[in-house]
């Protein structure tokens, strides 16, 4: 447990690989068993520490959703008739204690990386940062990102979250949900929303309120690659040093890799790895090195699969750097 190149949690197993929709719809259930796969092939999966998820209570879903929704969700649960929004988010059997083991999980990684058990942690179907607080959206019934930053603050009284995400959609759901929160640090590069769901971050959209001029949306034209990724990550870096922040939460969607067949961005996955390789770094150097992963959006199996394990990879790597005394005696 000790040794540092063990220090990575991997949430994963069949309570959040469950999450999905069937029938040809881009966000299938086999999207869990095309990561875990390619950990395998590379020999990662022994690498890395392993938990499954556990259900969020439905307290900590109402730190973020009405109870009403949390209702409807459970309802449509039984049945799995119907959508649960205007048609992206089909209802499925079971799509309530998916969804809840999704949130579960993601707390999971966080609550072992407060406890100290882990110092980095990845969760492959987390990241669900469209779900509004009283409806699913885009893909995404509950909202595993909100309900993290309230634990953080609940649990564990911290104060400053950062929430970056990469996805090739903007994080609404985290966005409006915390648009007044200037102590919610936002960064989102994603598809310029002219072009692409859900239409919106702006890069006029700042914040609100007390938090206006706080947050930091860059938007991206069509077509963009890596090294129009690497101008706007120099600018996520340097709010990110300059708002200091206790923990940093990832979304590392892969749908902005080229090959995605529903977005429009052209990364190649050394962009999720530089990204999960510098937010360690910065959180080092913040003095913490907190840092969960969620692997939202990506709907080419081959490039979620390499962009995850990237990200996954980069946590153990900077993990061996931590723990090699050349390194630290470097510094
Ligand atoms: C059922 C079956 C639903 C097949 C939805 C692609 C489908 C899409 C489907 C789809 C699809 C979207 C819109 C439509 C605006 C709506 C996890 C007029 C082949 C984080 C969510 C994208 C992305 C929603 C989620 C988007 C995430 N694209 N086939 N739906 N309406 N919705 O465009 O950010 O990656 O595509
Ligand atoms: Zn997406």
């Amino acid at each position: 447990m000790n040794d540092p190149t063990c220090r990575v949690l991997l949430v994963s197993g069949d309570e959040i690989a469950r999450y999905g929709f069937g029938d040809g719809h881009p966000f299938g259930t086999d999207r869990h068993e095309a990561f875990m796969r390619e950990l395998h092939k590379r020999g990662m999966d022994g690498r890395v520490l392993r938990a499954s998820a556990r259900p969020a209570t439905r307290e900590e879903l109402e730190w973020f959703h009405l109870a009403a929704y949390v209702d409807l969700v459970r309802e449509r649960s039984v049945t799995g008739h119907g959508y649960l929004d205007a048609g992206d988010t089909p209802a499925f059997r079971g799509v309530y204690e998916a969804a809840s083991h999704v949130v579960g999980g993601t707390l999971t990684a966080v609550e072992a990386v407060m406890a100290g058990t882990a110092r980095r942690a990845f969760i492959p179907i987390g990241g669900l940062h469209h779900a509004a607080p009283e409806r699913a959206a885009g893909f995404c019934v509950f909202n595993d990102c909100g309900v993290a930053v309230h634990y953080l603050r609940r649990k564990h009284q911290l104060k400053r979250i950062a929430y970056v995400d990469i996805d090739a959609h903007h994080g609404d759901g985290v966005f409006y949900a915390f648009e007044d929160d200037p102590d919610l640090l936002f960064a989102d590069l994603h598809e310029d929303g002219r072009y692409l769901y859900p239409g919106t971050g702006r890069a006029e959209e700042t914040g609100a309120g007390p938090a206006r001029g706080t947050k930091l949306n860059i938007p991206l034209a069509p077509g963009a690659e890596d090294d129009e990724f690497h101008l706007a990550w120099a600018r996520v870096e340097e709010y990110l040093l300059a708002g200091k922040p206790e923990f940093i939460l990832l979304q590392c969607g892969a749908d902005s890799l080229a090959g995605d067949p529903i977005t429009h961005l052209r990364f190649t996955e050394a962009a999720h790895a530089h990204a999960a390789a510098r937010l360690c770094v910065i959180a080092d150097e913040l003095g913490h090195g907190r840092v969960v992963g969620m692997g939202g959006g990506g709907y080419n199996r081959q490039n979620l699969a390499r962009a995850w394990t990237g990200v996954v990879g980069a946590f153990l790597d900077s993990q061996a750097q931590q723990g090699s005394v050349g390194e630290i005696a470097a510094r």
